[in-house]
């Protein structure tokens, strides 16, 4: 066997064997490469004879052609390879059953601030947020609620043990210092929301030690009442969803309005559902007032200068008449089987158009 043909035995077999792509780029470099041994009995021709270079020329050159050709066949067999080996381990059988579907729900309560939060974002509100533990000062005493008032008795709020001033930290009994904040820290003309979590010490079947409330305060130089009932007759109207409404504003007490009063929506109670519009009950829903000059003076306002009016309400307990839930401390258990059936789909997201209550 003459080296030639030796040479062409050994590539063409190591070519058929090579087992991966990299192998076979390996086999081309050695062979056809700068310094590849093809590449070097191309190179002899130049020294050879004219003789000897007219019978060896064309059996090197068929040998290159050759080898080339054979590295482009398996290198399209492996490729081929590749792919059959990765659709036979990526198939997917459209015939078998749906992935079972998503099992998560949105809880009423964070339906119903949803909602709130688009009601209110329509009439121009923005959201505001605030802390959760919160300084004395904040949560009462800028509030117009002096040392002495009932709401700070230990019976109402969860204190937290003086720092090194001697200062007391609460846990939020409402969402106001969120509004006491945003006075002091944005310029008036205001008009926010603020949603979120607060704290009492009560608990039974109508209390929970944790729940929420949606506050809302507009601050400018003429508002009035009258600015007041528009809003919260607006705000009923697109969350119970009814094109009428018949409200009631009972004169009341709070430290931080004056005057202060709280709102009845007129409402009927048939076959245990509630309808609000019609009927002749009524339904407390909120609390409501001018905010008192004081608080304004607290939080660096002229009251000569800037008035407001504000409102709030307990989240869960609007939930629950909306929805027709009838037990608060569910709320709170995760029980799943509460939660598929009171719960919403993340695909039901309140809009003014589609319907609040999606
Ligand atoms: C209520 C009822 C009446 C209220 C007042 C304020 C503030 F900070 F502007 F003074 N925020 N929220 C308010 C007024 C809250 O809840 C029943």
């Amino acid at each position: 066997m003459t080296d030639i043909q030796s040479l062409e035995t050994e590539l063409l077999g190591a070519i058929a064997a090579a087992g991966t792509l990299a192998d076979l780029e390996d086999i081309r470099v050695k062979a056809l490469g700068k310094s590849g041994s093809v590449t070097a009995l191309l190179k002899t021709l130049g020294s050879l004879s004219p003789e000897e270079r007219q019978v060896k020329g064309p059996r090197f050159n068929g040998l290159r052609e050759q080898v080339t050709a054979a590295l482009t066949d398996r290198k399209a067999a492996l490729e081929t390879a590749a792919l059959d080996a990765r659709l036979a381990s990526e198939r997917v059988d459209v015939t078998l059953n749906p992935p079972l579907a998503p099992r998560g729900s949105i809880h009423p309560i964070s339906q119903v601030m949803d909602e709130l939060t688009e009601i209110f974002a329509d009439l121009g509100f923005s959201v505001a947020e605030g802390p959760e533990i919160e300084t004395d000062w904040h949560n009462f005493t800028a509030l117009n609620i002096p040392p002495e008032h009932p709401a700070r008795a230990m019976h109402d709020t969860f204190y937290f043990p003086p720092d090194d001033k001697g200062e007391r930290h609460v846990l939020r009994t409402h969402t106001s210092p969120v509004q006491v904040r945003t006075m002091l820290e944005s310029k008036p003309p205001l008009r926010i929301i603020a949603p979120g979590r607060v704290y009492r010490c009560d608990s039974d079947a109508t209390h929970t030690p944790m729940f929420h409330q949606v506050e809302g305060l507009v601050i400018g130089r003429d508002i009035t009442m009258a600015h007041l009932k528009w809003t919260l007759e607006t705000f009923v109207k697109a969350f119970f969803e009814v094109d009428h409404v018949t409200m009631r504003l009972r004169p009341s007490y709070f430290p931080f309005t004056e005057p202060s009063a709280e709102v009845d929506v007129q409402c009927s109670w048939s076959g245990g559902e509630l309808k609000v519009g019609e009927g002749s009950d009524w339904l407390e829903i909120l609390g409501c007032g001018m905010v008192n000059p004081h608080v304004l003076e607290a939080c660096n306002l002229d009251p000569d200068e800037w008035q407001g009016f504000a409102f709030g309400c307990g989240v869960d307990r609007l939930a629950m008449l909306k929805y027709g839930m009838t037990d608060l401390r569910a709320f709170f258990d995760a029980d799943l089987r509460w939660l598929r059936h009171y719960g919403f789909s993340f695909l039901d997201v309140p809009t003014l158009s589609g319907g609040v209550g999606a």
